[in-house]
């Protein structure tokens, strides 16, 4: 019988985990992590870039970056690509993880830089 040994008269149960379990919902959105500078207060440079790590435990639907300076923001990253006045790379660690590194064209950064994240994972979480 399937699933069941007969032994001396008695049944003894087998557990026979099920391979199509449903997934735990994904809850947590995803997180960012100043690299450089320092996320202890260093003062950042005109030509420097700005790096930083966004990463989900599962996913990465959608990103968005802007940054303000005296007041004015603009956009760095629109969802698919670096926009002028910036120019950088964004590498995949892994598929879950993008490493962006950025600087502003021209003149570089004009005074301190208030960065602005948007991530959203798959499940529609955001920071
Ligand atoms: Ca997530």
């Amino acid at each position: 019988m399937l699933g069941k040994t007969a032994t001396s008269g008695a049944v003894q149960e087998i557990a026979i985990p099920w391979s199509d379990a449903p997934v735990t919902p994904d809850t947590t959105p995803p997180t960012i992590t100043l690299v450089s500078p320092a996320a202890d207060g260093t003062p950042i440079g005109p030509k420097d870039p700005l790096v930083f790590d966004v990463q989900d435990e599962t996913s990465l639907a959608h990103i968005e970056v802007r940054a303000k300076q005296n007041g004015v923001y603009e956009t760095v990253y629109n969802g698919t690509a670096i926009v002028s006045p910036y120019t950088g790379t964004v590498t995949e660690i892994s598929p879950t993880h993008l490493r962006f590194s950025v600087v502003r064209a021209g003149a570089g950064w004009l005074s301190a830089v208030g960065l602005s994240v948007t991530p959203i994972d798959h499940a529609g979480n955001k920071v």
